[in-house]
């Protein structure tokens, strides 16, 4: 497995159940899978990825942060790959943000989410990793630790009025013609 792979779109059983856990991250296959992931992200242009947008129901996601339109101080982060991450302390402030959804074409959502996330992962070589991530960063992983436990971002939105669709978004967020 190391192509673009085919993404699971939103109402697909696959989306709304919970990721299984990796028993063995040094498994030739997740790495390959990982790859896949990595590709696939690449190629739609996203900052983020988790195993079950790609039909495959384990707990794998990648978050990659690079500066933006909307996030012009996000970071620029190599990429990482994390391996049964679990978020283990959220906090700052709620503030809300737009994200898109590779599993969600042409909609926007304006999410709350804390400022601030800690979370614990292993590595491909079954390191235990335990890191902060603060702004853009913190808002990609809990996006993607979402998609392991089946949630999509409109679960997360409060106000319909906070959805958009990607040409309303490009017109009255980005300010384009
Ligand atoms: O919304 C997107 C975006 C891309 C570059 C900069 C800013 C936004 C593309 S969608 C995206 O990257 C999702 C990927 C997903 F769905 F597979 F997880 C990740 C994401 C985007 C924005 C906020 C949080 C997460
Ligand atoms: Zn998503």
């Amino acid at each position: 497995m190391d192509n673009k792979l085919p993404v699971a779109l939103r109402g697909e059983k696959i989306l709304h159940q919970r990721a299984e856990r990796i028993l063995d991250p040094t498994d030739p296959e997740i790495r390959d899978l990982a790859k896949s992931l990595l590709i696939t992200m690449r190629a739609t242009d996203g900052v983020g990825i988790a195993a079950p947008q790609v039909k495959v129901p384990v707990s794998l996601v990648i978050v990659e942060s690079r500066p933006n339109r909307r996030y012009p101080d996000a970071p620029v982060m190599e990429p990482i790959i994390m391996v049964n991450p679990e978020i283990t302390e959220l906090w700052g402030v709620m503030d809300s943000g737009w994200e898109g959804c590779l599993s969600i074409p042409g909609l926007r959502g304006y999410v709350p989410r804390f400022t601030n996330a800690r979370v614990k992962y292993e590595t491909l070589t079954g390191e235990l990793v335990e890191k902060d991530f603060e702004g853009f960063p913190a808002r990609i992983v809990q996006h993607e630790c979402d998609h392991l436990d089946g949630i999509l971002f409109p679960v997360r939105i409060e106000d319909c009025s906070d959805i958009l669709s990607e040409e309303e978004y490009r017109r009255r967020i980005l300010k384009e013609a």
